[in-house]
Parts: structure tokens; sequence; C-alpha cells
């Protein structure tokens, strides 16, 4: 059962290599640079690191291409470097968790080059290859994540290659148990290493079927993740969370009950896609709508809260910033970053908090195309142009959900480029570094970095954080979000007001006296039954939970 765990009472700090630290001056972050900041991580609490893809890789897809699952990009160190880094950060009490993706290989990969060579290779199998279609075409319409067809001609062997990403991305075929044991494999020899767990990239795509057109939580997908539970999980100090973009509440428990055999938890993306349009996607952003915030996030409480386990998190190195999304991140941006982060952090399950969130970093303002970076933002601009849409507007979308807002440098201090390289950086610094960065936050004790040491540290001190019972009110309050988390005959109550308007509102249940943990205006030691909140105002107290 997940709250018995190791790990149950650690918060996940993400990084992303590439934009963390970089150490020799290239302007591209690396492991030395990481492994020179590990002591900001030990101070904010940080107990696991998931690490982004630092393997070799021609770097299409920033690293979720990768060329050797056995070896380091050279941009990022060497496997020294990298044993260096899981030593530091055991010595500072902090697990690695790397990066699995095995939905597919760059196509440089060793058995991509060979499979493509020849139909009789010994590793054709692990792709996936269709002939052609009677017109000469690709075998179907289907479209790629990041643009164009799913289907890739390879004329050596006259056959298409089938890719859900991009070209330089070829689809592995799961049916394959050779392709699967080698897998299996390279997971043993990194656990061997001495790291704690993968955060498996869009692990509901192995299953696929490509021929039935089942592309998500296809027939084999529980079977490969139970058979890979055995082969390389089972009786390891392990932590693991899938990509789940398909995940819903009535399927989480597929992939995390604690009778499956599968993962520790899944990433769900209910609380994004909700805001993406329903034709144009994430590139069409919706305004935040906090009611249904609220609903999705009761609803997986709900759904998790017997069995399973939850993984909180608002940002990732693929979505916008979260105090630009779903917060202010302009007059109310540090009562708002406190405000997200109370509500995601004493919600039952296990926190990630994205590189720079815990400044309160925004979403870059690019003004011109050429400052991103993502191939997926470049093609899919390519496509909207072609469909009619103006730069102008693409950019609007891009600077709202694209996925470069994530990864403009970590913002250290205010040296030039923030810290993070005396050279040129790869992508632009955001031009609010002065303000936002690591050494002014940690000067004042009412900055958002602080808040999250305290949310950190109240998840370790409180067993009621990591397994109270999770109450939801207000549900359909336009922007108060208000809970308690139960535990014996303690009660946490939290409120937040995640909206830029006073609110208020009656809450009876909740009233009552208490020990305020922590709060982002004046600190309160008990609740009237009528609650009044200014602007962002967030707050949550220890109290005795009422008798019955
Ligand atoms: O992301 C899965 C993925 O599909 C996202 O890229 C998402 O669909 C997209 O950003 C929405 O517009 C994982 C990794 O997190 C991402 O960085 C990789 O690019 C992708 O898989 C391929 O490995
Ligand atoms: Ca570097």
């Amino acid at each position: 059962m997940a709250e018995t765990a190791w790990w149950v009472d650690r918060t996940v700090y993400q990084i992303y290599p590439r934009s963390f630290q970089d150490s020799n001056g290239d302007g591209v972050g690396d492991i030395p640079g990481i492994i020179a900041r590990l002591d900001h991580l030990q101070w904010l609490g940080i107990g696991l690191i998931w690490l982004s893809p630092v393997f070799r890789s021609p770097m299409e897809d920033n690293g979720y291409d990768i060329s050797d699952y056995r070896d380091i990009a050279p941009e990022f160190g060497t496997l020294a470097d990298m044993d260096r880094l899981i030593a530091e950060a055991d010595a500072r009490g902090i697990g690695i968790v790397m990066d699995l993706v095995v939905n597919h290989t760059s196509a440089q990969h060793p058995w991509f080059l060979e499979a493509r060579r020849s139909r009789e290779a010994a590793t054709r199998d692990f792709y996936i290859w269709r002939d052609p279609a009677p017109n000469g075409g690709p075998p179907d319409g289907r479209r790629s994540v990041f643009g164009g067809p799913a289907w890739e001609f390879s004329s050596a062997t006259g056959q298409y290659f089938f890719h859900v990403f991009a070209p330089g991305q070829p689809d592995l075929n799961w049916t394959n148990p050779a392709m699967r044991a080698e897998i299996h494999a390279m997971m043993r020899w990194w656990l061997d290493r001495g790291i704690r767990g993968f955060r498996m990239d869009v692990i509901d795509l192995i299953g696929k079927d490509v021929d039935a057109g089942i592309l998500e939580a296809g027939p084999t997908l529980h079977p490969h993740l139970q058979e890979m539970h055995r082969e390389v999980l089972a009786g390891r100090k392990t932590v693991t969370v899938g990509e789940t973009w398909s995940v819903t509440p009535e399927t989480a428990l597929l992939y995390c009950g604690r009778d499956r055999g599968e993962l520790s938890m899944v990433f769900q993306f209910q609380h994004i896609t909700h805001g993406w349009h329903p034709e144009h996607g994430k590139w069409v952003a919706e305004p935040f709508d906090v009611r249904a915030f609220k609903r999705i996030w009761n609803r997986w409480q709900a759904a998790l809260a017997e069995d399973g386990w939850n993984a909180l998190y608002l940002s990732n190195h693929d979505l916008a910033r979260q105090v630009s999304r779903f917060g202010d991140a302009g007059r109310y941006r540090v009562t708002s970053a406190k405000a997200l982060a109370t509500v995601m952090h004493l919600m039952r399950g296990t926190p990630f908090v994205y590189q720079g969130e815990e400044i309160g970093m925004t979403n870059a303002g690019f003004e011109r195309l050429e400052q991103f970076r993502d191939l997926e933002t470049l093609n899919l601009h390519a496509e909207r142009r072609a469909a009619g849409v103006s730069t102008e507007e693409f950019l609007r979308g891009a600077n709202a959900n694209g996925r470069d807002n994530a990864r403009t440098p970590m913002q250290w201090d205010a040296s030039p480029q923030a810290g993070f390289t005396t050279g040129e950086p790869w992508i632009r610094v955001n031009r609010n570094f002065r303000e936002i960065n690591v050494a002014a936050a940690r000067e004042d004790d009412t900055s958002v970095l602080h808040h999250y040491r305290r949310l950190v540290a109240l998840r370790r001190e409180h067993p009621v954080i990591v397994r109270g019972r999770y109450v939801p009110y207000l549900e359909d309050h336009a922007t108060i979000f208000a809970f308690e988390r139960v535990l014996d005959g303690t009660r946490l109550a939290v409120v937040a007001n995640l909206g830029g308007a006073p609110a208020e509102a009656e809450a009876p249940a909740l009233a009552g006296e208490g020990r305020c943990l922590l709060a982002s205006h004046e600190p309160r030691g008990r609740l009237e039954p009528r609650l009044r909140l200014a602007p962002w105002e967030s707050f949550a107290l220890l109290g005795a939970s009422p008798p019955g």
C-alpha cells in the first residue's frame, strides 16, 4: 500500500538537464552542473529527483529520442558523472528516478540503423513496419503528435515505419519479446547502478495495436507492465510513475492498485487538457476554470482514496509555467504561486515540483518565432500557417502553452544569464530573472521558495498530510478550493482563494480553533463559519477534528 511505501513522505523535484545548470560554459545544462546545485535541493527538503533524459541522443526532442540507453549524452557528461550524481544525491538523502523513454528510440539507435537496412535484420521486428497503401502512400492517414504523417517511408526496404512523435522517433514494437528483454536488461542495469526508479514516458502507448487503430491503453499494455514489474522492479526498493495521458479515475487502479504489480503511481492530465481547445488543443488556450479544476482533483482524490496513489503536479517540461497558466504572473504572482502550491502539496498523494516552480518562474514571453526551440512548436507553426493561421495568432498560443515556456534556464541569481551559464544559453533566459531568482528568494522569508520549503517539511512532520482522509468542501464555489485532511483525532483544514478578487463563503463545517501551519497572508488561529479571503489568500490550519 503506497501509504507505507519508503518514498511516501518524499517530495519529488523534476530536473530538465538542458536548462538547470551549465558547468562548462557551452550554454547547455549538464550533470556536473546538477551536482553543483544539489545543496539547493537538500535545503528545499527534496527526497527524489526525476531526471529528464540524459542518455546519448541526437537531441531532436532534447533527449526524448535515445540512441544509446547505456551511455550519457556528451553534452550532459559521462557515465562517471552520472555515478557521481547518484552518489552525491544519495549522500543528501535524495534518490534519482530516471526517465524511461521506451515507446520509441531515436532513428540513430543501432537497433533502428540495423532494422532499416534489411527486412531480415535481427532487429527489424523491434519496430513497426508496414507495406505502402495500394496507391504507394502511407498505410493510413494517421498524424504524428509533432505534425505530419505518423508513417515514414524507408526506401532501403520499401516499407513505412510508424512514429507517434517525430520521424526521428520510431515506435518500438512491444509485441516482440526479444525487444522487451533488452529493455528489461537495461532497466536492471540502471537500478544496479543505484537509481531508485523510473518515470515512464508515454507508457500507456506501449500496448498499441496499430492495425486495429488502438494507440492508447491497448490490449497488451497491462501484460507488458506486469511483465516489466516481474522482470525488473519486484523485490527492489524502487518508485515508478507512468506518464499516461489517457488515464481516467476509472482506469487508474489498473496501473497503480496495490495488487496490480505494475506502477507506484501515474500522471493524469485531465486538469491540463480541460483547458485546451477541442479542435486546436493547447494552441488555443482557454481561460482557467477553477470549478472544473476542483472537480477534477476532487474526483481523483476520491478515486484513489483507498488504493493507488495520486501524483500531484501542475508543471513539467512539456507544460506552461503553472503561475502563468493557473495563477497570476503579474500583480499576484507570489500569493497565487503560494496558493497553488498549498493546495497541490496538501492533497493526498506525492507532490512533484518542476524546476523553477519553487521560485514562481513565469512563462517566457517570447516576441519572435525564432526564440522558440521546441520541434513540436516549430512543426505545428508550419502546419498551422499552412492552414491559414497567422504567425502572431500562433505565437499567442505558443506563448500560452508551448513547451519552451518551461525550458528557459533556471534563474539562480541576478548575474548575467541568471547564473545558469557563463556562455550563450541554448534558449533565452526569461527577462524577469533579476527579480525572480533563487538567491533573492533565499533572502526573503516571505518568498515562494520559503513557502515551498515549509510545505515539503510539513509533509515529513505531519502524518495527516501523507495518510489523512481527503474531505472536499465548497465544491461549487467559483474560486475557493477548500478541503480537510483527517487522521485519527487530527484534522488539517486547507483553504485557498484561487482568484484575483476577495471571496466569501459559508463553511460552518470547517469552523474551529487550530494552529496555523502556513499562510500567505496574516496567520489565522481559527476559522469562522463565514470565510472571508483576500485575493489569492491561502492557509492551512491544524486542529482537532470535530467529534463524530
Ligand atoms: O510527452 C508526451 C506528449 O505527448 C507531450 O509531448 C504532449 O502530448 C504534448 O506536449 C502536447 O502538445 C512525452 C515527453 O514528456 C515529451 O517531452 C516528449 O516530447 C514526448 O513524450 C516524446 O517522447
Ligand atoms: Ca554544459
